[in-house]
């Protein structure tokens, strides 16, 4: 039988934010079992951005330790990303010294007008240690797997300057940096969010009429070039493409920042499975045309550990082969999204990806994260998620995607269990 982590939406509550919660896999008989829990907030009575996070704040923690957990990631969407350094501030004193988990900060407002802030937590039940690091990196722990996320500083850096090729190797940079921090490295990375301010307009910093998306994607060649991801732990014959599920997307302002999720294992069973999605083109094999060298990600990666896979859905879109569908129709475009994100997790295309059994429909998610280009449109993406995704934690902002015609991006995170596995 087809079967996924039991979704348990524990809260909706008071405060006048939607905190939606779900916890999701480890669905085995064993309450201990670790047990990946998510949320997103997005208040909306009123008072100030500070009054909001703090509250939000509240809700994720209590939401969290109802079902004995811990946060382990937040990404906070600003309407004004010059409070970033207060929320920083405020976020530290709220966690206390040694507390706070790995955060990212984007700028890019929620789509809720009443929200300054809208949050959005990973978090873990069970079996599991979390060791907060610092604020941008938090370390996960169980089964013989260290899970490591990273965030982002909320100082506008003044390495901060120059091309946005420059601007993309230094955010690479910095995250090699935090990864060597904890004892990990840049090929050990699953899954990249790469947030690009000005994403689709010319670069003011670099040669007249390249785009900034353009140079990101040449500072992600060159990086890349020389990274052998996931080696040994991705089955078939050696050799293969393998780049991180990713997400690259526009937000206010010029900067460019990356976050990633790294895995660090001495266990030879825990796989990880880039997966490519039969209904389109591999980015990384998109035509010159739409960018000289080509965005270097799979469509997802699957993470399998005994029966449980974990897959970490890249931003999709209404993109088919490599061509945008239903040009200017928001709605439209949702559905495609939608169908090409279970067509990508659906259990054909596991099965021919070597992994027969794990694959999950719609009804997998356990987070889900929807970028809106034109705040016109939010209302009929919402409605359309919300009928097909049904009460899962979905965080809505407002966020440039990459080409021009695409209206709406959704990305998110799926579990299933091989039938068969204990408890499924
Ligand atoms: C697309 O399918 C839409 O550059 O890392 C989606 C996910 C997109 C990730 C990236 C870009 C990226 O091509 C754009």
């Amino acid at each position: 039988m087809q079967h996924q982590g039991a979704a348990h939406p524990v809260a909706d509550t008071n405060a006048g934010a939607e905190a939606n919660v779900n916890a999701k896999a480890g669905d085995s008989a064993d309450v201990n079992a670790p047990r990946h829990l998510y949320a997103a907030v997005s208040p909306h009575l009123g008072g100030t951005c500070q009054a909001q996070l703090a509250g939000a704040v509240a809700q994720i923690a209590d939401a969290f330790s109802a079902q004995g957990g811990k946060i382990t990631s937040l990404a906070v969407f600003f309407r004004d990303p010059g409070q970033a350094r207060q929320v920083d501030l405020l976020l530290r004193e709220l966690y206390g010294a040694g507390k706070m988990p790995a955060t990212s900060y984007i700028d890019q407002a929620p789509c809720d007008e009443r929200s300054l802030v809208a949050l959005e937590a990973t978090g873990v039940a069970g079996d599991a240690t979390v060791e907060y690091h610092s604020p941008q990196v938090t370390v996960v722990r169980y089964d013989g797997v260290a899970w490591v996320q990273t965030g982002h500083s909320a100082a506008r850096g003044h390495w901060h300057t120059g091309s946005a090729y420059d601007r993309s190797v230094q955010a690479m940079r910095q995250t090699k940096r935090l990864l060597a921090s904890v004892g990990a490295s840049m090929d050990q990375i699953l899954r990249t969010w790469f947030y690009m301010g000005g994403i689709v307009a010319d670069d003011a910093g670099g040669a007249p009429g390249t785009q900034r998306y353009k140079e990101l994607n040449r500072a992600r060649t060159d990086c890349f070039r020389h990274i052998d991801f996931l080696a040994g732990r991705v089955p078939g014959p050696a050799g293969r493409t393998v780049y991180p599920a990713s997400t690259g997307i526009g937000m206010a302002g010029d900067d460019v920042r990356l976050s990633v999720l790294a895995l660090m294992t001495d266990r030879s069973d825990v796989l990880a499975v880039p997966l490519e999605n039969p209904r389109q083109v591999a980015a990384f094999d998109y035509g010159q045309h739409y960018s000289p060298q080509s965005p270097k990600f799979s469509r997802a990666m699957a993470v399998v550990h005994g029966d449980q896979a974990t897959i970490y859905i890249s931003g999709t879109a209404s993109i088919t082969a490599s061509e945008t569908q239903h040009l200017g129709d928001a709605a439209r475009q949702t559905g495609e999204t939608l169908e090409n994100i279970a067509a990508l997790i659906g259990e054909e295309n596991l099965a021919g990806h070597g992994l027969p059994g794990f694959g999950t429909g719609l009804r997998g998610l356990g987070l889900v994260r929807a970028y809106v280009k034109h705040l016109e449109d939010y209302p009929a993406v919402r409605a359309i998620c919300e009928q097909r995704l049904g009460g899962i934690p979905i965080v809505y902002a407002i966020g440039d995607v990459c080409r021009e015609d695409l209206l709406v991006e959704l990305e998110g995170i799926a579990h299933s269990a091989r039938p068969g596995a204990p408890g499924a």
